[in-house]
């Protein structure tokens, strides 16, 4: 656990307040770095993240593959990489179990969380504590024409790592997990959510660089006064610049074990883990299935050449524009 000599409280005397009841409206905000021991890589850690593994794709920039505008003309990347990032067969954390424990204990006033897998809701976070800022994978609709798709098509679709377009002949639309994408709006429930912040009398933030706006700004809505917890590899946002604010640096697990120890639920915790992760089913659909970096190396050759044919395309057409250019300047000089 860090400490800065501003620091007017510690870990010790929330977990007392939890414990006495002084704390009874605790807000979550969540972060990919939750699910890592999942399985499933952050954006944005230096060489595990999945902006540092797309070096080979030479997108135009790292967030392409999540950007709307992007997605439209190109959604081969995205579709490539989707089995590998599916949380399909992935099991619930430690920290997620903490989560839905709080929420059991009818602590948990509400979880923002940015992350898209849903491994929250799989350990029992109830969904209408949960805002998914940034969507999720329960359901898809093509991004033309917004009409829905079915879930078994899009099974396998991931599966296969192909892009599933829209059954309307006329449209023919790619589809799109109902992911928020950068470019779009978040959703409309958020706004009111917001409030929740302003009347939480703790807020935990578990697992995120905090650098995606606006949910980067929660954390400053939380009244003064009011302690916020930080549990991540590194600081993040303003968090450490209260007096009321404890940062514990380290993995989200470890950081969840040292609270629990405080609260006295070290084996409640364990326990809970344990029946969480033998609940969620495995998908037989989704099984096995090739490596994030396999998935990588397969679509690097694809939009290498796609990346030949577009040169090629563009020097053609420098070469067509600069003859038209030439004839409408006239003959050469000299
Ligand atoms: P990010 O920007 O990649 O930051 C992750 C943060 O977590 C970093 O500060 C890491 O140091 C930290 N971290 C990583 N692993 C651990 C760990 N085991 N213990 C403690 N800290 C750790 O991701 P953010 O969530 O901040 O950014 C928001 C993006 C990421 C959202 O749009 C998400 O949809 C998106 N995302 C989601 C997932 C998912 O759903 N699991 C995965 C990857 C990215």
């Amino acid at each position: 656990m860090t400490s800065t000599d501003k620091q007017s409280t510690d870990l010790k005397t929330i977990a007392a307040r939890i414990k006495s009841g002084s704390i009874t409206r605790i807000v979550a905000l969540t972060g990919a770095g939750i699910s890592t021991a999942a399985g499933i890589p952050d954006f944005r850690s230096p060489t595990s993240g999945l902006y540092a593994k797309l070096a080979p794709l030479r997108l135009p920039y790292p967030e392409a593959i999540f950007t709307i505008s992007y997605f439209t003309h190109t959604p081969e990347p995205f579709y490539a990489l989707a089995r590998a990032r599916h949380p399909g067969n992935l099991k619930p954390t430690l920290s997620h179990a903490f989560l839905a424990l709080l929420a059991k204990k009818g602590l948990l006033q509400f979880c923002f969380t940015q992350n898209i897998d849903g491994l929250e809701c799989d350990a029992g976070v109830p969904s209408e504590k949960t805002l998914w800022c940034h969507g999720n994978w329960k359901n898809q609709h093509c991004h033309k024409c917004h009409a829905e798709y079915p879930d078994e098509l899009m099974k396998k679709a991931v599966r296969d790592g192909e892009v599933p377009y829209c059954l309307d002949e006329g449209c023919k639309g790619a589809v799109k997990p109902d992911v928020v994408f950068f470019g779009q709006p978040l959703p409309a429930e958020y706004e009111e959510k917001e409030k929740l912040v302003a009347d939480a009398d703790l807020m935990l933030v578990m697992g995120t660089s905090l650098k995606v706006a606006p949910v980067s700004q929660l954390p400053r809505k939380v009244r003064e006064g009011v302690p916020r917890i930080l549990i991540n590899r590194e600081r993040s946002g303003d968090l450490g610049n209260r007096p009321d604010d404890v940062c514990i640096l380290g993995a989200c697990d470890d950081g969840v074990k040292e609270l629990a120890e405080e609260l006295g639920w070290t084996e409640e915790l364990e326990e809970f883990w344990k029946t969480v992760v033998e609940a969620k089913e495995d998908d037989p659909a989704l099984e096995g299935g090739p490596s994030l970096d396999e998935c990588i190396q397969k679509i690097a050759g694809h939009m290498n050449e796609k990346s030949k044919i577009s040169n090629g395309h563009k020097r053609m057409l420098e070469d067509h524009l600069s003859s038209k250019f030439a004839n409408l300047l006239g003959p050469k000089r000299g």
